[in-house]
């Protein structure tokens, strides 16, 4: 069964070709810094949002078309969507996609049935991977749609709510784990709050620690050995989400020992919402050993919200990629296109334009980076700007040798600090765009 009749796999054509329905920079064989594209970028597809949005926002109903699903929330329909998904993903050639328990599976009237919904749909998971190829970035479970998850899942003030969300993400690991999932996320959903005055965030932060260990214990007792990932996110749902940037996640993971186990799934319009810029967050995990993996999307300049766009901008994937090559790419991690279309883009075609969009965005991104890279032209600027470190006073303040003693004896010497330099701010941006 065709559920995409219109459309062949997508081929890549280059630059010149006036068929949309090709790529004109994502080469998979293509090979920069000696990888393929298709290792390098180990793209993905989010379940979530090409196969269960809807369109809706908070003005107004679904408008998108999906004939094949006929809006139930039975297995059966679930069953068929795993069909669709896997055509759809097979047809655009990615390698990957990742899914909440929830998107792919339908919840039941008991925690029982909703862990036997999710063992008939992962079957047929297994199977479409196995016939196609595709594998499981990752997996995570939804502990935020459903009403009982109101004031969060592992900081939940209902004890309760702790340990049903215990048994969702068990379940959800041992299922990503069957279907050889690579990583495992936890984006904090509901974990936040809305208002200090009823909210022991002691407490709180305890528990989700301890939740955060309990996972960690039993990926082991299971043999799952995926990177655990976290999700940076400030606000939205809550006003304060606990897991606000990549500093916030990287001192609770420290504070609480969980560094060697965790590192981050860092997000685009998260980040922006956090007001970093997404290079910000990529560096500041890469230097901690902390990038794990990315989620690829773009806010909206005039929107407040996570809009969760697909990404466009050249200089935002050039960015992304000046960081991702500098640690050598991402795997076991990739780019996942947590994105979706606008309500306006109605209609099937437009998950391909916009997966086409994102992959070629980013190959584009991928091709700038690595030409900067291998001018040494930012490199070479670097290196320059700290060379007052590299011997003399400089090298013994990095090595640790000397003291404010020491350093005021050598000011007191030397009378005033040598000359500062321009940091051509304007030069190097100017340089940047010789490349795009
Ligand atoms: C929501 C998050 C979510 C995570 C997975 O804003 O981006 O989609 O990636 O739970
Ligand atoms: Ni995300
Ligand atoms: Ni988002």
């Amino acid at each position: 069964m065709a559920y995409f009749p219109d459309v062949d796999t997508i081929p890549f054509e280059g630059p010149g070709t006036k068929n949309r329905l090709a790529f004109r920079h994502y080469d998979p064989s293509a090979t920069i810094e000696g990888q393929s594209m298709k290792d390098l970028m180990r793209f993905s597809v989010a379940y979530w949002h090409t196969f269960r949005g809807t369109g809706s926002d908070p003005f107004g109903g679904g408008t998108l078309q999906r004939p094949w699903d006929d809006g139930s929330d039975s297995v059966e329909n679930a069953l068929k969507r795993v069909d669709v998904a896997f055509e759809f993903m097979q047809k655009l050639g990615a390698p990957y996609y990742c899914f909440h328990d929830r998107d792919v599976s339908p919840e039941g009237a008991s925690l029982a049935e909703s862990h036997k919904n999710f063992d008939v749909i992962a079957k047929r998971l297994k199977e479409q991977q196995d016939a196609t190829g595709i594998k499981l970035l990752w997996g995570t479970a939804n502990l935020f749609s459903h009403p009982r998850y109101m004031h969060g899942a592992a900081t939940s003030c209902n004890a309760d709510v702790f340990a049903y969300s215990a048994a969702e993400v068990k379940k959800a690991i041992e299922i990503t784990h069957e279907l050889g999932g690579e990583n495992y996320v936890f984006w904090g959903g509901r974990e936040g709050y809305m208002n200090l005055f009823n909210t022991n965030m002691k407490r709180e932060l305890d528990h989700l620690a301890r939740f955060m260990h309990m996972a960690v214990d039993h990926a082991k007792s299971i043999g799952f050995t995926g990177q655990f990932l976290f999700e940076p996110k400030p606000k939205e749902p809550t006003k304060h989400q606990y897991d606000f940037d990549a500093a916030a996640c990287l001192n609770f993971l420290r504070a609480n020992d969980l560094m060697d186990h965790v590192k981050l799934n860092i997000e685009t319009n998260h980040a922006t919402l956090a007001g970093h810029t997404m290079m910000h967050e990529l560096e500041y995990a890469r230097i901690q050993n902390a990038l794990g993996s990315i989620d690829a999307n773009t806010g909206d300049l005039l929107l407040g919200w996570d809009t969760d766009q697909f990404p466009t901008d050249i200089y935002l994937t050039t960015q992304c990629m000046l960081v991702i090559l500098e640690q050598g790419g991402l795997a076991p991690g990739g780019i996942n296109f947590d994105a979706k279309v606008r309500r306006e883009s109605f209609e099937p075609i437009d998950l391909f334009h916009a997966h086409i969009g994102g992959m070629d965005a980013f190959a584009r991104g991928a091709k700038i980076a690595a030409a900067i890279r291998a001018d040494g032209a930012l490199t070479d600027i670097v290196k320059n700007r700290y060379r007052s470190y590299d011997d003399g006073i400089g090298a013994k303040i990095e090595a640790g040798t000397v003291s404010f003693a020491d350093l005021e004896k050598y000011m007191l010497e030397k009378g005033e600090a040598d000359a500062n330099e321009s940091g051509r701010q304007e030069m190097i941006e100017n340089l940047i765009n010789d490349y795009l």
